[in-house]
């Protein structure tokens, strides 16, 4: 049987959020509104767990797209979701800044469940349709996939950062990966390095040759190349110009006691992150002097994620550990130095923060892209604020005008978060307005429509500046 889909979207998660019973909102997130569009023009399809366990859905209608539910037992979220995906690979992929866990019944699960995504995906495309998957859960799809539908054009996109033999070695299963993520036409990555790392692994471990970015296997060509993501930097840009949210941003600012600096984190609540970090050295600036209590606040967003893994767990405990002796030391009543909320925020609330902030500190351990260091400049038209960003963040290639740090250096980190909070107004704008050229210019569409022109066309994309 063939499905009628010639445009099919694989990933994890559908991109709607359950708010009633029966009723969806579209999640936020660059993901879905760059495909969003692709999605209606195309009659695409979206294949994807709701986020709930043990529910089997009927496919539905959402926003123009055609979603398609793929069910998770209670015990696959355990062991695929939370194990495989989250105690493994999140943490292999990452420097190995959490030790990852082996476990081969957590394998089994993640094997299990790629082959139901790919069945689904099988049955639900079109004779020679595109398939585009997503991320690092689904690496198995692709080959998956090939083998039930050759005649399908498969696209693989990888969210997080590929790692160098030096760590993807550990894997046991690291030649099944490499295997499953040649069933692709085209494999996307963040970073040069990470499609360097790729089909440098194919050659060492599983014999394959290549030429610049080009596998040759016996019967077809595979190829790897980095796409860098983005945001929608147009949304971003005309929301903030909006009078409600400067109006928002002044409140805050005055909620806060109207310091004379507010430095701010926004972030999953996850160990790559680099929050204590940033938090060490903000303390130790109060505690050295650097900073007095009332000139400097700062707010730290932590949205709450994967609350099950025992890693997140720890996470949680010593960051608020950290906050908390921070306040203790360095508070008066009812003024904190650290304002941290383990929160999510909507859009425009979010927006509205990135407008009060004076220095923007995104300090990963390591990062895939960062999509919080690209929002913050594109909210920034009025060219005011720094962005103090992580040399281990793959934002890093393009924003080259941020104040870059490496957040293993709390001493260098002192010292920048230093020269951004004292930066001249001509200083600022002169950085910004180079970050804000290359964020306007290479933006999540056009993201988006590199990828798919380079799958459809077997061409590489354009050359990025
Ligand atoms: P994440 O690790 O989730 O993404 P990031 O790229 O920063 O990291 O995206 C986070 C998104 O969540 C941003 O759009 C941000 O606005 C939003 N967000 C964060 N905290 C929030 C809060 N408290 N309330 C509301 N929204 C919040 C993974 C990879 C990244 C890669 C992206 C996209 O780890 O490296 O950039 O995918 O490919």
């Amino acid at each position: 049987m063939r499905g009628t889909s010639s445009f099919l979207i694989v990933a994890n998660r559908l991109p709607v959020d359950r708010v009633g019973e029966n009723e969806w909102r579209r999640s936020p997130g660059g993901l879905v509104t760059a495909i969003a569009p692709v999605m209606q023009r195309r009659d695409g399809a979206w294949l994807g767990w709701t986020g709930a366990a043990g529910e089997e859905l009927k496919p539905f209608d959402h926003d123009g797209m055609h979603l398609i539910p793929i069910p998770l037992s209670q015990l696959e979220v355990e062991l695929y979701y939370e194990g495989f995906s989250n105690a493994t690979l999140w943490p292999l992929y990452h420097d190995v800044v959490a030790t990852p866990v082996y476990s081969r019944v957590l394998w089994d699960a993640y094997r299990a469940v790629n082959d139901r995504f790919a069945r689904a995906a099988a049955d639900a495309a079109a004779p020679g349709a595109v398939v585009w998957v997503q991320d690092y859960q689904l690496q198995l799809v692709p080959a998956m996939l090939r083998k039930l539908r050759p005649d399908l054009k498969i696209g693989f996109f990888l969210h997080i950062p590929f790692p160098p033999g030096e760590l993807f070695y550990q894997l046991p299963w690291r030649n099944e990966i490499l295997e499953g993520l040649l069933g692709a036409d085209l494999v996307g990555f963040q970073r040069p390095g990470g499609a360097a790392n790729f089909l440098r692994l194919c050659r060492r471990l599983l014999g394959v040759q290549y030429l610049r970015n080009e596998i040759q296997l016996e019967d077809r060509t595979v190829r790897a190349e980095s796409f860098p993501i983005s945001v929608d930097f147009g949304e971003l840009d005309q929301l903030v110009r909006e009078p409600r949210v400067q109006q928002r941003a002044k409140e805050i600012r005055a909620e806060l006691g109207d310091p004379e600096h507010v430095l701010l984190g926004v972030d999953r609540l996850d160990y790559t992150k680099g929050i204590g970090q940033r938090l060490k050295a903000f303390g130790e600036l109060l505690d050295d002097g650097s900073i007095k209590p009332d000139e400097a606040v700062f707010v730290q967003v932590a949205t709450p994620t994967r609350e099950r893994v025992a890693e997140y767990i720890r996470l949680r405990n010593d960051i608020e550990l950290r906050v908390g002796r921070i306040n203790g030391e360095h508070g008066v009543l009812g003024r904190m130095p650290i304002s941290y909320l383990h929160q999510s925020y909507n859009k425009e609330e979010l927006a509205a923060l990135y407008c009060a902030a004076d220095v923007m500190v995104v300090t990963p351990l390591r990062d895939g892209m960062n999509l919080v260091a690209k929002e913050y400049v594109a909210c920034r038209h009025d060219l005011r604020g720094a962005l103090v960003l992580s040399e281990f963040a793959g934002a890093a290639d393009e924003l080259r005008q941020a104040y870059m740090v490496n957040p293993y250096d709390i001493a260098g980190m002192k010292r920048t978060m230093l020269a951004a909070m004292r930066a001249t107004p001509h200083e600022l704008a002169r950085r910004m307005r180079s970050l804000r050229r290359r964020v306007a210019t290479y933006n999540v569409d056009r993201w988006a429509s590199d990828f798919l022109t380079a799958l459809e066309s077997g061409e590489p994309a354009a050359p990025r500046e």
